[in-house]
């Protein structure tokens, strides 16, 4: 069975979500939203207990593919959902009124390429007129794109890419988003820093949901850090982390996703991307505490 305390190459995480659906086919199914650049699917597991179409919180992992305890913490969600679906009641009552999408694997690319080049960050799409590979999956979005905080060189870890949605992994969800029109929540989850962000990264502007969306914050902190004391930061982007343009949660914020929001999981800098296995289960553990106060909300306010 999958060793929850080890990071494991693609095909084992994509064996993995195969496996999950085919031994709760009525709660899991795969959705092939798109393409990667080298031809990888793009796959979304889908938790749902009925209905059609309903209202869905959305969590991404592993867009910067170094970021590994992120997939390694996708994959846990995944197995969590299964495992206390009907048992834990306050998953229950959020999977009996709302449809979870995840997707483990953001950037598969940028993941294969990572096991031989750990410290890669971008897609892995030529660039043309330059010998540097790959865009930023997190400054391409149409989201004060093009601004301050990304970079126009391809060079750079930041590189924005020709155009808005240029990348495959991004324009996949960018379609799924807007097709699927029901989604209430998006979380997408990045490492290192030990914060909880939501919008915006390209602008000071503060969101007109900036009071909601800081009390939530709070409350989701609070019950992260009760479980092994881990300690966050939260806030908009711009206020605690960094000026970036181009973010996925602005993108999601302005399509009308009010509860958009973005961790930076463990560390704060100590190991940094190459967060020991061992810390794992504790920092996905963790981060469900947090997870459930979010969805919970988004469940009774949607
Ligand atoms: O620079 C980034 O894209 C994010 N930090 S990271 O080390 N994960 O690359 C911060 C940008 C805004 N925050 C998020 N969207 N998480
Ligand atoms: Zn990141």
């Amino acid at each position: 069975s999958f060793n929850y305390k080890t990071y494991h190459p693609i095909s084992e995480l994509y064996s993995f979500q195969d496996m999950l659906v085919a031994e709760n086919p009525s709660l899991v199914s795969k959705i092939v939203i798109g393409r990667s650049y080298e031809g990888r699917p793009l796959n979304v597991l889908k938790f749902s207990t009925g209905g059609s179409n309903r209202p869905a919180i959305w969590i991404d992992t592993g867009i910067h593919s170094r970021e590994w305890v992120t997939q390694a913490s996708g994959t846990w969600f995944a197995k969590k959902i299964v495992t206390d679906y009907g048992k834990d009641p306050v998953l229950t009552a959020i999977l009996n009124k709302m449809d979870i999408l995840l997707e483990t694997v953001t950037n598969p690319d940028g993941y294969a390429y990572s096991h031989t080049n750990r410290m890669w960050r971008k897609t892995r799409k030529p660039n043309s007129g330059s010998s540097c590979v790959g865009v930023d999956p997190n400054r391409n979005w149409d989201a004060g794109y093009g601004g301050p905080g990304a970079s126009s060189n391809p060079c750079s870890e930041t590189f924005r890419g020709p155009r808005a949605h240029s990348e495959s992994e991004v324009k996949s969800i960018v379609d799924f988003v807007k097709s699927h029109g029901n989604i209430k929540e998006f979380i997408s989850i990045h490492a290192y820093s030990q914060m909880l962000m939501y919008p915006y990264g390209y602008t000071q502007t503060p969101v007109k949901d900036q009071a909601a969306l800081h009390s939530l914050a709070q409350r989701a902190v609070s019950a992260l850090t009760a479980v092994y004391g881990t300690r966050y930061r939260y806030g908009s982007i711009i206020n605690v982390i960094y000026q970036a343009s181009g973010g996925t949660i602005d993108w999601t914020y302005n399509q009308g996703i009010k509860y958009s929001y973005t961790f930076e999981l463990r560390d704060t800098g100590r190991y940094g991307f190459i967060l020991p296995a061992n810390q794992i289960e504790p920092t996905a553990e963790e981060t469900w505490a947090a997870l459930l106060v979010l969805m919970t909300h988004a469940k009774n306010n949607s």
